[in-house]
């Protein structure tokens, strides 16, 4: 059966509602893909559509292939990763860290590097790990770096796989020179595997898995596009003498208690806008972000945050100095992980 060659889909003819759908199957790319490439709208949300556990099997049956495990540097420390390295035990592995762009240019980056080690040490306990390579879309070494490690190793095929939104499709299309795969901000553009051959290697493009716990799951599929990282990050310094509260694009509310001076950074992208308020005044405030089916709004709170971070999961993480108690309004299945301040 033929193929989508952005998403990797079955065509079909029958159903335009359903995934696949061409007009007529002498057409390469199913609607979707096509509306997604020329006009950036989805017209089908199947971010709940991959399995991960259907995912990893399929993979699995690929006994010849190396894997590219491809990893957002604003999203590193997921559950899901977890399961992924416990899946490829027996599989070599080369690391993407994907998205440096994302993080200001006048960040530690060896502060960085030794947290990504830190991370990938608790998640990779006795994976066969190649090679680690930091970059972005951007980087003209990647095409080097990358070729120069697997000319160096047995492989020829190899998987290109980690969560949705990490950069896999993007990533293939620039070390093969191509605009052929659809990349998109939704997750959950791929939709099944796509090979492409180039020389004597072959590439799979795979899905993602959907992480539950990205605020990109979280939200009604119109409204990612407002707070998707998809620039460098500018922080917003702010200064606490007393109690308050922020606004997040409508999104999170963040009640801030301070007994003295204390300073919060917000690390997001440049279009996400934060309202200040006295935490007095703060309830005549309502959080009207839509979100996707089944979510609500809960609260987490957090005591006695110092040279830490609050990450959270898919829109980027938010640093804390002096704060006595932290009080984050958002929807209920985001995951939020306490660490030590990154920048
Ligand atoms: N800033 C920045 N954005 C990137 C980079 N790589 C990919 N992106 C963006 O990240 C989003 C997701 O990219 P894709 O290549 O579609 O990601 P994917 O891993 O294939 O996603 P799925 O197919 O959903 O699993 C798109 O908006 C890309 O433009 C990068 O290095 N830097
Ligand atoms: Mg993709």
């Amino acid at each position: 059966m033929k193929k989508c060659l952005g998403c990797g889909i079955s065509l079909q003819v029958d159903n335009p509602d359903a995934p696949g759908y061409v007009k007529s199957l002498d057409q390469d790319y199913c609607r979707r893909c096509f509306r997604l490439a020329h006009y950036g709208d989805l017209t089908l949300d199947l971010r709940d559509a991959i399995d991960p556990d259907a995912l990893i099997a399929e993979i699995k049956k690929h006994t010849d292939a190396a894997i590219v495990l491809i990893m957002d540097i604003l999203h590193i420390s997921s559950d899901v990763h977890y399961k992924l390295f416990q899946a490829f035990k027996d599989r070599p592995l080369f690391i993407i860290i994907n998205k440096i762009d994302l993080l200001p240019d006048n960040s530690n980056f060896a502060k960085i590097e030794t947290y990504i080690l830190d991370e990938l040490k608790k998640m990779a306990k006795g994976n066969d790990i190649r090679s680690l390579i930091l970059t972005s879309i951007k980087d003209h070494h990647l095409n080097d770096l990358f070729y120069e490690e697997i000319a160096a190793s047995p492989f020829r095929k190899f998987i290109f796989a980690g969560l949705a939104n990490a950069g896999k499709s993007s990533i293939i299309n620039k070390l093969t020179g191509s605009k052929k795969l659809t990349t998109s901000f939704y997750p959950g553009t791929t939709l099944d595997f796509n090979a492409f051959h180039l020389e004597n290697y072959t590439f799979y493009d795979a899905p993602g898995i959907c992480d539950r716990g990205s605020i990109l799951m979280n939200l009604d599929s119109r409204l990612i596009e407002e707070i998707y990282p998809l620039k460098t990050i500018k922080p917003l310094v702010y200064q606490l003498y007393n109690k308050q509260s922020f606004f997040i694009n409508d999104l999170m509310r963040l009640d801030a208690y301070v007994k003295d001076r204390a300073t919060i950074i917000f690390y997001f992208d440049p279009r996400v806008q934060i309202h200040r308020t006295k935490l007095a005044n703060a309830d005549d405030y309502e959080l009207k972000y839509p979100l996707h089916k089944d979510i609500e709004y809960d609260f987490k709170s957090y005591k006695n945050l110092d040279k830490e971070d609050l990450a959270i999961n898919g829109m980027g993480f938010i640093g804390f100095h002096h704060l006595d108690l932290v009080k984050l309004t958002l929807p209920n299945k985001v995951e939020v992980k306490r660490r030590k301040g990154l920048l």
